[in-house]
């Protein structure tokens, strides 16, 4: 799958998946990312890739044309589906990341600054995604939330398939406390029914740990004041 994003920060995504196991997948040839600098779309001397927004009002907006030339220039290669991430898009979670991962691939637009020129989302058909109610500098960060979320799903890029939190991911089959060796640290033991072979009765009380556990994190949520 070829993931192109387009940002003012291009080296901010060379770190990012060098490392782990999308890392591999670059390596081996199985997922494919391609970072291209906005500011190589620009005509004018300064390279200028934002302005000021018509209506008035603080900050400033990027401009139309660098992006959608940056898109056009990329179409050849990709065939996927628009994303640009913003903080109101529609609601980032495991079953877009699987409907995404069934694509070609994605070009992935990072906005900047206020936001970006709404002709840029009519023009492009593009469909703006959020990771998350909070507002951060930019769409590179949820860009590779996206990109990593997506490219896992990707036949072969995960080694077990087991591991896969995809169907898994809704039920309660997921999501229970883990432990390793070893069996007592700093006088904290392990769970009996984990060291007693008990099969059934493990896989018992992992559904039930994993419930109470979901249940009790959901609960926590912002109070209106
Ligand atoms: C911030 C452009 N859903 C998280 C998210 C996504 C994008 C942005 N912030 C938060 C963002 C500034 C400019 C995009």
């Amino acid at each position: 799958m070829r993931f192109d994003v387009v940002t003012i920060f291009p080296g901010m995504f060379v770190p990012a998946f060098q490392q782990g196991v999308i890392g591999r997948a670059i390596e081996r040839g199985r997922v494919e990312l391609h970072a291209h600098d906005l500011r190589e779309h620009t005509r004018d001397r300064h390279r200028q890739v934002d302005d000021m927004p018509f209506g008035g009002g603080p900050g400033m907006v990027m401009k139309p044309e660098p992006v959608i030339e940056a898109v056009e220039s990329i179409r050849a290669s990709n065939k996927g589906p628009v994303i640009i991430t913003e903080p109101w898009g529609e609601p980032f979670h495991q079953q877009l990341a699987a409907e995404l991962a069934k694509e070609s691939g994605l070009i992935i637009v990072c906005g900047r600054y206020e936001g970006i020129d709404d002709r840029v989302r009519t023009a492009l058909g593009a469909r703006e995604v959020s990771i998350g109610d909070y507002v951060l500098s930019g769409g590179e960060i949820p860009a590779m939330v996206i990109i990593d979320a997506v490219a896992r799903l990707v036949p072969g890029v995960v080694g077990d398939p087991g591991s896969l939190a995809q169907d898994s991911f809704s039920d309660e089959l997921t999501g229970w406390p883990q432990f390793t060796r070893p069996a007592e640290y700093r006088g904290m033991t392990v769970p009996e029914v984990l060291l007693s072979g008990d099969h059934a009765r493990i896989k018992q009380w992992r559904r039930q740990q994993a419930a109470q556990r979901r249940r009790v994190s959901q609960t926590k949520e912002v109070r209106q004041t």
